[in-house]
């Protein structure tokens, strides 16, 4: 093949946001769009680790998925890239291509160094919908905000990009390597397996034959929207199998929450559910690239603040990986503070980090962090450097299933119910809820977020509003913008939410979303904890009335924005 030098300008917009750049597939199909970022990306490693380098490009297979791929293949090649490795289909989930970077050993003893991720992960897919990209680094992880700011710097300066034009179309169907020579010499495009080495991975971790015996007793029965829970693309809302090769899961919303996922929802017999039906036992629901999770019992929704709070508390004896015990736990910022009461309780090390599971990869590199969390359906372990949407329902199948080990054959199983309030007896509860407000006016949040930050210079002025509310709610004694301070190397990130904090342990945070691709995303979290095991039964969405009344007060919500309610409650 040749090298072909194309010219090109700047395109507006190009900022990688939480998890990379997303963006409506119009936009991504504008000429030179693609391009632009991928160049970007290669100039931000700088040419030392390009060239040469072994990649993983592959994602969730959501609509453009395919024609990028061959794209950013050819520009691989152009730029001095030895490997290009391809998921069979070019599917791979998030956490599959974390996996594959740091555990894969290509047909010819290679490794890889990165990868370029094809995903808008949780945000539909199709023609008028989402599509996303990002680049992970060597050790799995998505890159550091140091290589995304260079990235976006870069994207407004390009004067040009390289690809080889005269490539041909690599079949990504079928396995196997298929080699190129070019001015540099060899270039190889290797499509594997997508699932085999995550697999391997997981079994590597999991009792499967404990999980096996769960999942054989009569008394347990589980449903699950996931495609298959080894292989790249997850959930699913309609016919499993017309979405097999779906662009776009099926016309489905990708978000494993309880307002996206109905279907599983009712089935679970939560909401609108006949009363009749059979409730299974246990519930999962994955995203599009497969790294959220959603975790329900029987008519029982568990928080993701809870979540990664039980599984930090059972790991060592649950889970093989953990039997020698955890290096220390963290969670996002706006998470609740369950998983803090269980690092007190066993005396772990833990930290809190700004939203975006970038953050957490520097402290596992460290040795410092073994389970994280965010309350946004996302929970992990340093198996990978992403998060893990069938790690997570492995984890509560092997909690399940050690709960249940004397058990199995019995009158009654230990259920996931039960788990959670066993969990809250021990450590109190914290009532927690987000609420989103979707594509409302860029212009106007930013009004709101900025009126919040003057706000909070006047304590007295937050408790006069506090007040009005009524003595359900506790005094706020603090307020700030979250800023961090990477304890590894010390990078600081700043803005990433404004908190206020009550004396009673309540929080409210507010941030702007950096997923969204249309107009902006506002984010409330609101929190609540109570310690009192007669006080931890109550209705989430009741018990946290009061200080969701503060929150919308505070911030003027109505006012700023239009809205009555919000987009999505979770
Ligand atoms: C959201 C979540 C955040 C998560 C991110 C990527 O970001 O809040 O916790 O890490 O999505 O998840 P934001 O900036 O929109 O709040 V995924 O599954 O879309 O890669
Ligand atoms: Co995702």
């Amino acid at each position: 093949f040749k090298v072909v030098r194309v010219e090109t300008t700047p395109i507006d917009g190009q900022k990688p946001g939480t998890s990379g750049l997303r963006k409506k597939v119009k936009v991504f199909i504008q000429p030179h769009y693609l391009e632009n970022f991928v160049q970007s990306t290669f100039n931000a490693l700088t040419t030392e680790k390009v060239r040469g380098a072994t990649l993983v490009v592959s994602g969730d297979g959501r609509y453009y998925s395919k024609e990028a791929i061959q794209i950013i293949t050819k520009m691989a090649a152009a730029n001095g890239v030895r490997r290009v490795w391809v998921g069979q289909n070019g599917l791979l989930s998030t956490p599959a291509v974390s996996a594959v970077i740091r555990e894969r050993v290509g047909v010819d003893g290679s490794r890889a160094s990165g990868a370029f991720i094809l995903t808008a992960s949780h945000n539909p897919g199709g023609p008028h919908e989402d599509f996303g990209i990002k680049y992970n680094m060597e050790n799995g992880g998505p890159a550091p905000e140091g290589i995304t700011d260079k990235i976006y710097e870069n994207t407004k300066t390009i004067k040009e990009y390289f690809i080889a034009e005269d490539l041909p179309d690599v079949d990504i169907s079928t396995t196997g390597v298929t080699s190129f020579g070019g001015p540099e010499g060899k270039f190889d495009v290797e499509v594997f397996d997508s699932a085999s080495d995550y697999v391997k991975l997981m079994k590597s971790i999991f009792d499967f034959e404990l999980i096996r015996k769960l999942i054989s007793s009569p008394k347990f029965t589980f449903w699950s929207l996931c495609k298959t829970y080894f292989c790249g693309r997850a959930w699913c809302t309609r016919k499993l199998i017309t979405e097999l090769h779906s662009q776009d899961f099926g016309g489905g919303h990708p978000d494993p929450n309880l307002t996206y996922a109905k279907e599983l929802v009712a089935r679970m017999g939560l909401g609108k559910s006949n009363p009749q039906d059979e409730v299974p036992e246990f519930g999962a629901a994955a995203d599009g690239d497969a790294d959220r999770n959603m975790i329900l019992g029987k008519r029982f929704f568990v928080t993701p603040s809870d979540s990664v709070a039980i599984i930090a508390a059972n790991a060592v004896q649950a889970i093989p990986y953990f039997s020698a015990g955890l290096k220390g736990v963290a969670r996002s910022m706006p998470t609740s503070a369950a998983l803090d009461v269980v690092a007190k309780h066993l005396n772990l090390k833990f930290f809190e980090v700004p939203t975006g599971w970038k953050f957490f990869g520097n402290l596992m590199d460290a040795g410092l962090c073994s389970v994280c969390g965010e309350e946004s359906f996302g929970t992990g372990s340093d198996h990978i450097r992403e998060k893990d949407g069938i790690w997570a329902v492995l984890a509560w199948l092997s909690i399940l299933a050690h709960k249940n080990k004397e058990n199995f054959g019995g009158e009654k199983l230990v259920t996931v119910e039960d788990i959670v309030h066993q969990h809250w007896a021990t450590y109190g509860r914290h009532y927690y809820t987000r609420y989103d407000y979707e594509n409302v006016d860029a212009g106007a949040a930013k009004a709101l977020m900025a009126y919040l930050v003057k706000l909070q210079s006047s304590l007295s002025e937050v408790n006069k509003i506090v007040k009005g509310v009524g003595s359900d709610v506790a005094k706020v004694v603090d307020a700030d913008e979250f800023e961090y301070k990477d304890p590894v190397d010390g990078s600081i990130s700043k803005h990433q939410g404004i908190r206020y904090l009550f004396e009673d342990g309540s929080r409210l945070v507010f941030r702007l979303s950096g997923t969204g691709s249309e107009g902006a995303t506002i984010r409330l979290y609101i929190e609540q904890y109570e310690k009192d095991p007669s006080k931890t039964g109550r209705d989430s969405q009741e018990a946290l009335a009061p200080l969701v009344e503060v929150a919308l007060k505070l911030s003027k919500m109505q006012e700023f924005t239009g809205r009555s309610a919000p987009t999505v409650i979770t």
